[in-house]
Order: structure tokens, then sequence, then C-alpha cells
């Protein structure tokens, strides 16, 4: 029997083409060209499956045109880029890549707390341009981390993974916001209170953002939510684009409602707000939170497994739905 035929739709480590060469007919992107989508179809016709990350959209029209597709092993936690139910009702399979990027990520989103409060890329820009000629005592002064309180919106794994850094090694009063509250065992883990959140918005001296993009995360944080918050509060969102109004957010940042804030996800990256690129009071990075060697191989490699395991019969390892088996169409 020819081995199934998959599509890796971006360029990832050698080693991962390798292995799943191994086991699939592979058309690779190593040069990382970028498709439209009806380049990515058309790539897709002749495909049982795919590897993704979170720039290729897997929607209706193109399962439509991709009726050999069974399966597509996203190399991302989140998924927002697959319309789940289409993929469902096709009898697609759609998997994800969780827990091997939670510390990886977590420690990301203190990174970037840490250097919004702090100022930390600000001051590096003053001085890398020449413009530090004496030092004076509030020169780049931030604000306090340690001490303070944190309020974390979306609390899954890496949610939980912010808390304890923060309860634990920082001595920081945490509160948290999320659909479902935690069971009393692992609040008292992360040492996190759950509030509702208007209180969270109000009172916390940091909010992280960690909640997946769905149709009701749309604008969690718009210009309503913004003017609740605390004129020295920093806001931090390493969850996706879309879940801020990055209009609003740059206003408030220009108009000095909130302090600063720190962004490696954006509405419609990878361009961002220009009223963002303007203010100097923001740290912003290309969507990088889960970025260490170590973590990315891990989440190709699950992604991988994920493919292969499907294919072997074992049944996906990480999957995101329960879709009924597809009809093979004969080759094209
Ligand atoms: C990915 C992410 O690197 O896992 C996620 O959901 O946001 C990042 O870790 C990115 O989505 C590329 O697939």
């Amino acid at each position: 029997m020819s081995k199934p035929r998959i599509l890796i739709a971006r360029a990832v480590f050698p080693e991962v083409v390798e292995h799943l060469s191994l086991h699939f007919q592979v058309e690779s992107n190593q040069e990382d060209v970028l498709r439209s989508p009806a380049e990515l179809a058309a790539r897709l016709v002749d495909k049982d499956g795919a590897l993704t990350t979170g720039s290729e959209r897997i929607d209706r029209s193109l399962l439509a045109a991709c009726p050999r597709l069974r399966i597509v092993a996203n190399m991302a936690v989140g998924y927002n880029n697959f319309d789940v139910d289409a993929m469902t009702a096709a009898g697609v399979q759609g998997t994800n890549t969780p827990d091997v990027l939670t510390e990886t990520t977590a420690d990301f989103g203190f990174a970037l707390l840490m250097a919004t409060a702090r100022r930390v890329t600000e001051s590096e820009h003053f001085l890398r341009a020449g413009r530090w000629n004496k030092w004076s005592y509030d020169m780049f002064a931030g604000a306090e981390v340690h001490g303070t309180r944190l309020g974390i919106i979306g609390m899954g794994r890496i949610g939980q993974g912010i808390a304890r850094r923060g309860a634990h090694g920082f001595g920081m009063d945490v509160v948290y916001h999320n659909r479902t509250r935690l069971d009393p065992a692992l609040e008292a883990e992360c040492k996190a209170r759950y509030v509702a959140k208007e209180e969270l918005l109000r009172t916390a001296d940091h909010v992280v953002l960690v909640l997946p993009y769905t149709a009701d995360s749309h604008h969690t944080i718009g210009a309503a939510e913004l003017a609740q918050m605390k004129p020295t509060a920093t806001l931090v969102n390493i969850a996706r684009g879309g879940i801020v109004d990055d209009a609003a957010l740059a206003q408030a940042l220009r108009e000095r409602r909130i302090a600063a804030a720190g962004l490696d996800v954006f509405e419609g990256e990878p361009q961002v707000h220009p009223g963002l690129l303007e203010v100097p009071n923001v740290v912003l990075t290309p969507h990088i939170a889960s970025a260490t060697v170590g973590t990315r191989l891990a989440m190709a490699n699950l992604a991988a497994d994920n493919l292969i395991a499907f294919f072997d019969g074992r049944g996906p390892l990480t999957p995101v739905n329960t879709p009924a088996v597809r009809t093979i169409t004969p080759s094209i």
C-alpha cells in the first residue's frame, strides 16, 4: 500500500521533515513560501494530511476543495485558524500542540510583563540612540512588579504557569478571571483568587491576557475595559490578536490612560496597527512566546506524531475535535 500523502505547509526543522518522510509521501515548503488560501488549497487537493501553523486557515471552502484531506495537525496550541465545526462536519480531524509549550510561554509572558513594567526596551532604544549623557533620579522609572496585584484573564495551563511565577516568585497577589473557576486545590496551588472581570480590571496593577481567541473573546479588551483599568496599570497580551482592540489600545497608550502595554500578538499580524508603532510606552514582539529551540522542536514533533498516530490507526494524540470518519474520494 502506498504511503499517505502529506503537506508540511511551512518550513520546519529538517529532522522533522526527514522523520515524516519515513512514514509519508511528503511535500514540504522549506523555502517557507507564504501561500494564498487558493494556493494552499491547490497544494492540498491531492493530500491526505497536513502539518500547519497558525498562519494557514482551514475553512469550509478549503475543505470542499480538498476531499482527500483527513487530518490537519496544527503546530500551535491555539487553533483559531481552524473552522472546527466545518472540519468536524467534513470528517476532518484537527490536532494541536498543548502542554509542550506551557512553561516556555509562561516564561515569556513574565518576560514581557517585566520588560513592560520596567521599560526595558524603551530605555534600550534611548541608550542606542546615543541619548544617555547623564544619570538622573527618575530616568525610566517604571512600575513595581513584586508585591503588586497580577490579574490574569484566561486561566488555562499557561495562565496557571504565569500565576505560579507571580505568586511564588514575585510575591504577587494573583487574581484571575476565566469562563470556569478552577477547582479549589488548583486555585490554592496557583495562589490565585477568582474575581469578576470588572474587579480584575479595576484593581490589578498588571493585567495579562492568556485566553483563546473565539467569537466570544473578540475585543475582550476595548475602550470601555481600558477605561476601567488603573492609569498606572500595564497590559500584556500573549494570547491572540483580536482579543484586544488595538486601535483603542493605541489611543489609551497615547493619552496615558494606562501606563504601558506588552504585546506579542496583533490584530491582522504580521501587520501592526500604526498607532502602536508611534507610542513609546509599548513593548512589541513578533509572536515569539513559544520560541525556544527546544519548545518549537517539541511542538513540531508533537504535530508530526499526531499525523503518524492517526494514519497508524492509533488515533490522534491531542485532538481538538471528534469527526466521523471521512469517506476518501478515490485517487485524483
Ligand atoms: C505558535 C502560538 O508558535 O501555540 C500557539 O498557539 O501562538 C505559538 O506558539 C504560533 O501560533 C505558530 O503556529
